[in-house]
């Protein structure tokens, strides 16, 4: 075994050099986004600091005292001119917490913040949080919405029966955050996610109701809700606005992904939508748009998926999974858009405004039969014909 201070500096000299990795886009993709080659975010990213004892004395064999599994599902914003996530990382205990990684590009050379959040607690404790959608909202907070989830106590015998409830908490600089209580409703509820602007007065709330803790059941898709008071947020009225189909890449459940970005043609969406198949769940990215004077109207709605999982995304704690809940637009109108895969680790890949409306616009619907995906793809053909293709 290699002497305390030699392993010290080859496992930090090895942390750098992950650190400092320069990302690259891969070539000849699909023409609506670039994926990267290496990801932006494993669980080898985090901070020594947070995994090993550097007194020698205490740590002889510089073993890691607590070891972390997972990045996963992050929030985005930018900030300051850097390009931050609110990371979901996942320690060996399975447990969740918020911490904030930062990069100068949005592609590489993300590092994390010293310290992981610290998040209040609502008056019940959750014994689990994750999954956090940041909202720079026109009243000035930033809002995180996140999944908090706790034992189900009225099945004491059950010890998977869990609830999911959306938690609320604000901030003004990402470091000191006020916790709101939950936000109430019938039902309970996952992927709840802030609208930046105010509509009719109320601030606007992208719900997922669903019938259990894993099961969207009745839910019927992605919800609408309008709240008085940010402070006592309650769901009094949620109307369904982005529907599940049979058959399609989001039969089973979907909910929305980051809050949607404004552009001048419509309120572009990002959500992910989830199948069954012999395997288990697929997870995959769709996006649609909704109208600017109306962000329930949906006048996009590109058929099938946006992003799947390819390659080695495949593979990890949660297999066939992508999952979105964090993009920057840039000034510029170019997009990052953060994606998991498999519930392991946090990949990029950028796109701009014009190419996602583009997509958007000019996708075909799902026709729901085979027969209206034939006649689909025979029109394009046809065109192709006529121009000499
Ligand atoms: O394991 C895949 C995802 O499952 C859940 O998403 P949903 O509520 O739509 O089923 C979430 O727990 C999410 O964190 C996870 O990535």
């Amino acid at each position: 075994m290699t002497d305390f201070k030699t392993r010290v500096r080859q496992i930090r000299a090895r942390h750098e050099e992950l650190l400092g990795r320069k990302n690259e886009p891969l070539e000849c993709g699909n023409g609506i986004y670039e994926k990267y080659k290496y990801p932006i975010l494993t669980a080898e990213h985090t901070p020594l600091e947070w995994r090993y004892d550097f007194n020698e004395k205490d740590n002889p064999y510089f073993m890691q005292r607590i070891m972390m599994n997972a990045t996963l599902n992050s929030g985005a914003i930018k900030w300051n001119g850097k390009y931050l996530l609110v990371v979901r990382v996942e320690g060996a205990d399975r447990k969740s917490f918020f911490a904030v990684a930062e990069s100068p590009n949005g592609v590489d050379n993300f590092r994390f913040w010293d310290e992981p959040i610290t998040m209040p607690d609502d008056v019940v404790p959750a014994t689990n949080i994750y999954d956090m959608r940041l909202t720079s909202h026109e009243d000035g907070y930033i809002y995180g919405v996140f999944c908090a989830e706790r034992h189900d106590d009225s099945v004491p015998g059950d010890l998977s029966a869990a609830t999911a409830t959306a938690a609320i908490a604000r901030t003004k600089d990402l470091v000191n955050w006020e916790r709101l209580p939950d936000l109430k409703a019938k039902s309970q509820q996952r992927n709840v996610v802030l609208h930046p602007e105010f509509v009719n007065g109320k601030y606007a709330f992208y719900t997922r109701p669903q019938d259990g803790f894993i099961d969207t059941g009745s839910g019927g898709g992605i919800g609408w809700a309008l709240v008085d008071d940010i402070t006592h947020a309650e769901v009094k009225e949620e109307k369904i606005i982005n529907l599940r189909h049979y058959h399609t890449i989001m039969e089973v459940k979907n909910g929305e992904g980051p809050h949607p970005i404004k552009t001048d043609r419509g309120w572009l969406h990002l959500a992910h939508g989830v199948r069954g198949c012999a395997s288990g769940l697929r997870y995959v990215l769709y996006m649609y748009m909704t109208a600017l004077d109306d962000p329930t109207r949906v006048i996009a709605r590109p058929g099938g998926y946006f992003l799947v999982p390819e390659g080695e995304e495949y593979i990890g704690d949660v297999m066939n999974v992508v999952f979105a809940n964090g993009w920057i637009a840039d000034e510029d109108g170019k997009v990052f858009i953060y994606y998991a895969s498999s519930d392991t680790r946090m990949h990029v890949a950028t796109s701009t405004i014009d190419r996602l409306v583009d997509y958007c616009m000019n996708t075909p619907e799902d026709g729901f039969t085979t027969s209206a995906s034939v006649e689909t793809i025979k029109r394009l053909v046809a065109k192709n014909k006529a121009m000499g293709q």
